[in-house]
């Protein structure tokens, strides 16, 4: 697995600096819809996640990859999973909460993930069994285990999916229950600023697997816990609910049936 790591490690400070470079000219971007007009893509995207899908395919052919620009490719025990911007209109908006994020699974299994903040100069990264690490030093979860002093984070991609679902009643049961509730933008920064202790909660509706899937690598091996709004892993990641462990379940017991109405 070292030499999977040594090389994700490489890949993903790079593909920072390109996000950075199209960052200074963002008035020049090209923007395009994709399935709404709340759901866009950037240039940038585009050519980070060029960049990493070829320099995968250098250094391991054979091996599958799904990337959120270009779909999946190939057929292999081992496939890389790619944001090349989570939190593109953060991105696109001269925001500093977007990351490149990038994960392996191994027969399905997620074994490895990295997600690089280039704005903060930080990358998360973890190996199964390993421990995760904020720029090599070791994270862990928070101890908190009263809402009232905990500081959450949600998102409304269920509304840029433009269903009809939206997450407000969940965030109108909340809010009332937590110290604060933030709105970054990125879940899988969410998901890391949870693993480092920042936050003791994320959930949101209806995202995709490759906005997730470095970050649960990551929060897992910091000692947290991620489950659909039900408490199983059927649902993710339509439903996800990430947490610190100590508040998961008097979380979930405020979401679950608000998301449900
Ligand atoms: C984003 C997610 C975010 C969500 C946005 C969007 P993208 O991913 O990370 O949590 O609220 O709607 O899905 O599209 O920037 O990679």
């Amino acid at each position: 697995m070292s030499e999977y790591s040594t090389f994700l490690k490489k890949i993903i400070l790079d593909a920072g600096a390109i996000a950075m470079d199209y960052r200074k000219n963002l008035k020049k971007i090209r923007v395009e819809s994709k399935t709404t007009s709340k759901d866009i893509v950037t240039e940038a995207d585009k050519a980070i996640e060029r960049f990493i899908r070829e320099e995968l395919a250098r250094e391991f052919p054979e091996h599958a990859i799904t990337g959120e620009e270009e779909g999946s490719s190939g057929d292999h025990e081992y496939r890389w999973i790619i944001d090349p911007i989570d939190g593109t209109v953060c991105f696109l908006h001269d925001q500093p909460f977007f990351g490149i994020s990038i994960a392996l699974s191994h027969k399905d299994e997620l074994v490895l993930g990295a997600v690089y903040a280039p704005v903060f100069n930080e990358l998360f990264f973890a190996e199964k069994g390993k421990g995760a690490l904020l720029n090599d030093s070791p994270i862990r979860v928070s101890t908190e285990s009263e809402l009232i002093q905990s500081v959450v984070a949600t998102g409304f991609a269920c509304l840029r999916s433009n269903l009809a679902k939206n997450n407000l009643p969940a965030f109108n049961a909340v809010a009332p229950q937590v110290r604060g509730v933030r709105r970054f933008g990125s879940a899988s920064l969410d998901l890391c600023s949870v693993a480092a202790g920042r936050l003791e909660a994320y959930w949101e509706s209806n995202i995709n697997i490759y906005d997730i899937a470095a970050g649960v690598v990551i929060l897992r091996e910091a000692g947290g816990n991620i489950t659909d709004y039900n408490g199983g892993q059927e649902k993710i990641p339509d439903e996800v609910l990430a947490s610190n462990g100590r508040v998961h379940e008097s979380l979930r017991a405020l979401i679950e049936p608000a998301w449900r109405d």
